[in-house]
């Protein structure tokens, strides 16, 4: 049996694949003219497409440590290391800009890169969102750094992070300040957040401080002396290891797709506003001809079968103007819109021709008619006309999301490897 994990990446590896050939060369030679403002606004999302690909064949699994200020973020990445490369200290702010440290573990099989970062609280207002932002979209696991109750920066940042759907494990560092009774409640209260799962909260004490001790000399004396107590991090450590282990492929590719989705729901985002005014010139189009077509055409069944064809072949239109795939995500919905297009016609002239006593068939025949004639076909053209506006905006809709979650869309397969992992895993707890 090949290795799920293995299978993970290579369904990443499709769906990545995919979205780049799709977006960079295939929509250079659709229909319309390249735009080059738009060009311009989707080439950091294709940048961000080329770079989550490579990545999967690299085998790096980036771990960033997270959290406020003097939390113990840098003597955590220390502690698991094993060795005092970064800085700390007792002030906020000691660590200014995010740094990676190579870490290979013993068992030898992974990469890891730790990158420590300042406190979230450390650099000022937006700047400080931005980099925090950015170091989770790269990171495929994250060590949230605590030390005791949390407050409510760290709770939003830990929402926060649930939500971009972020692996993470909560470190309660600077146990060795607390006794453990108050261990046990602080991780009680931890536990009660609901943003992580139990299993993944860890208690260490990466650089603890050295306490007072009384010492008593066998003369009598009695004097104080200092000690640091031990260091403790093999637990998180063996976590992080069991978590590579087991998981560490499937997580490479999860992160890679969630980067690729956002990519590819900024570039359809993007098309979409950028061809805004030709796609309304499109729909404007549409809902004139098929109007004027539904007005002057005589039998209502036509009506009907041509103003359905019409609103697909707008959608169709659509697609190609934005160069965005036509998938089969949520096309239920698409179709309703279009059977109440059609259904809103149908009853238009069912209303008319019982209203007004004249359908456009006896208009043709019996020339007294005529005037009535005029106002059933201007109103039922005018729901013909709205009816291909709704359709269009709907198709708008629907491309905008489509392209991720079309076959191998990246929130398909993100959907797809979810549903694959064990149920009590860190990675689980990312689906609900
Ligand atoms: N008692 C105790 N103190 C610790 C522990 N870990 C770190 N500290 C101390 O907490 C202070 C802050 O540690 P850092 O690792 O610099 O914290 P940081 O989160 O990186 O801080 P910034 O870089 O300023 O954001 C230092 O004085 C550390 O010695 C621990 O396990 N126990
Ligand atoms: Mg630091």
């Amino acid at each position: 049996m090949t290795n799920p994990g293995e299978n993970h990446l290579n369904q990443a590896r499709a769906s990545l694949q995919q979205a780049l050939s799709w977006y960079s060369s295939f929509r250079r030679h659709w229909n319309y003219p390249p735009n080059a403002q738009l060009q311009a606004a989707v080439r950091e999302d294709l940048q961000t497409l080329k770079f989550s690909l490579d990545k999967l064949d690299q085998t790096l699994i980036k771990i960033a440590t997270f959290g406020l200020v003097s939390r113990g973020k840098s003597a955590v990445v220390n502690a698991l290391v094993g060795q005092k490369i970064l800085a700390t200290g007792p002030l906020h702010g000691v660590t200014q800009w995010p740094k990676s440290v190579r870490w290979t573990p013993s068992s030898g099989k992974v990469q890891v890169e730790l990158i420590d970062t300042p406190g979230l609280d450390e650099i000022a207002g937006e700047a400080r969102a931005d980099m925090a932002r950015e170091v989770a979209s790269e990171a495929d696991l994250i060590l949230f750094v605590v030390a005791g109750d949390i407050t409510r920066t760290e709770y939003q940042a830990l929402s926060e992070l649930r939500r971009a759907q972020k692996p993470l494990i909560l470190v309660f560092n600077k146990i060795d300040l607390y006794p453990e009774q108050d261990q046990e409640s602080i991780l009680a209260q931890l536990q009660q957040l609901g943003s992580v799962v139990p299993d993944a909260i860890v208690r260490v004490a990466a650089e603890p401080q050295p306490i007072p001790v009384r010492v008593e000399w066998p003369d009598g004396r009695i004097t104080q002396d200092w000690e640091t107590p031990p260091v403790q991090i093999s637990e998180l450590r063996e976590k992080i290891l069991a978590i590579l282990n087991q998981q560490g492929r499937s997580l490479l590719a999860l992160n890679a797709l969630f980067q690729a989705r956002e990519a590819e729901i900024n570039i359809a985002t993007k098309t979409l506003e950028i061809r805004q005014s030709e796609a309304e010139t499109i729909i404007g189009n549409y809902a004139k001809y098929k109007a004027l077509g539904v007005a002057i055409n005589p039998v209502p069944f036509l009506d009907v079968l041509g103003g359905t064809l019409a609103d697909l072949v707008l959608i169709r239109s659509l697609a190609r103007l934005y160069g965005l795939p036509i998938t089969n995500y949520e096309t239920g919905k698409l179709w309703k819109t279009i059977f109440t297009s059609t259904g809103g016609l149908l009853l238009g002239e069912i209303i008319t021709s019982t209203v007004l006593g004249v359908s456009k068939i006896s208009a043709w025949t019996n020339p007294t008619d005529f005037t009535i004639y005029t106002g059933t076909a201007l109103t039922q053209a005018a729901i013909a006309g709205y009816g291909s506006y709704i359709v269009g905006k709907a198709t708008q809709a629907y491309l905008q999301q489509g392209c991720s979650w079309g076959p191998l869309g990246p929130s398909t397969v993100i959907q797809d490897i979810l549903a694959q992992i064990e149920p009590d895993s860190i990675i689980a707890s990312l689906t609900n």
